[in-house]
């Protein structure tokens, strides 16, 4: 189970940073039902492992990672008596964090949805389950879009987007994504999800997310990200940089002699191309998400540092 899970989510089967949490979360769950140990000390030494086997499945995703370390600080201060115990409390603790996740981005979606103009033509980028919703929910509202979506090379995920708007009943129009710039003097604004929203407010998100954000910035159209604040990535207050991802050659082309391939999945748009981030409480600056995060979760850092770094 915990390899396939893994394997799934490496090969993007699940895919989108929420969906990729809260699988994550269920099948930690699981892990906590099967482990087998003798002492407490034993039974969350391999719950912590199976833990981070699923955060650094892909690298740039501070959602599990925040929803495993949630789960696994809360353990950690538990004062346990029993492998049993420790057991019904992991269980409970991961239905808790599911169910936490789950309505927060219930909230996001709706909050976000009633954000959104009454009419628009938008354009969009990569497959976010949560621009999605919200742009669904926000039709059952009455209001009125036409979508551009960007095919979003190399896995053609906006394939995936348009798809889902198109049978939700919304004007669709697929475009490659270096049309993305021809397209935005049609455009009313720009909306997309987010993979991680740094201290500093800048977001992560798929590549090619940046090249968009610039030329909305260049012509005046405002440019939106929609995210729960479990996006926040705390790590990024020591210096960290957040990871990105970088995926195998082959998805980008064959091998071609002497040519190097390089394939990085996410990339960087800074705060000052962000109009606002639509969370779950509502509009926030780039930089508020790290307030809202804090409220809202409680880590040890050394916990999510721990989760986090490489083995040798
Ligand atoms: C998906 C992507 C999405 C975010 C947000 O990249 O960049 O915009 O993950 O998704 P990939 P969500 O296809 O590489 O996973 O709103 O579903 O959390």
């Amino acid at each position: 189970m915990l390899g396939k899970v893994v394997r799934d989510i490496k090969t993007l089967r699940i895919q989108g940073a929420s969906r990729i949490a809260l699988l994550s979360l269920a099948t930690l769950e699981g892990e906590a039902k099967r482990i087998k140990a003798k002492r407490c000390e034993e039974f969350y030494r391999k719950l912590f492992a199976a833990g981070k086997k699923l955060a650094t499945a892909r690298p740039t995703e501070p959602a599990t990672r925040n929803a495993i370390a949630s789960v696994l600080t809360a353990l950690k201060r538990e004062r346990c008596a029993s492998v049993s115990a420790m057991r019904a409390r992991a269980i409970e603790l991961c239905g808790a964090m599911r169910d936490f996740l789950k309505r927060m981005q219930k909230d996001l979606i709706i909050s976000a949805a009633r954000k959104l103009p009454r009419k628009a033509t938008i354009l969009t980028h990569c497959h976010s389950n949560t621009v999605v919703g919200a742009l669904l929910k926000a039709k059952e509202m009455g209001k009125e879009y036409s979508v551009i979506c960007t095919e979003t090379r190399p896995l053609y995920q906006g394939l995936k987007t348009a798809r889902e708007l198109s049978r939700g009943g919304i004007r669709t129009t697929l475009i490659v994504d270096s049309a993305a710039g021809y397209f935005m003097k049609h455009v009313d604004l720009v909306v997309v999800g987010a993979d991680a929203i740094c201290a500093n407010g800048d977001v992560v998100n798929k590549i090619g997310t940046r090249m968009i954000a610039a030329v909305a910035k260049e012509m005046n159209v405002n440019f939106f990200v929609i995210s729960a604040c479990y996006k926040y990535d705390p790590l990024t207050e020591l210096g960290y940089a957040e990871p990105i991802e970088e995926r195998p050659k082959s998805e980008v082309a064959r091998a071609l002699r002497g040519v190097e391939i390089r394939n990085p999945a996410f990339d960087v748009t800074p705060a000052t191309h962000i109009t606002a981030v639509l969370t779950e409480e509502g509009e926030a600056k780039p930089k508020e998400v790290k307030r809202i995060f804090r409220r809202k979760f409680d880590i040890e850092k050394s916990v999510l540092q721990k989760l986090t770094e490489k083995q040798n």
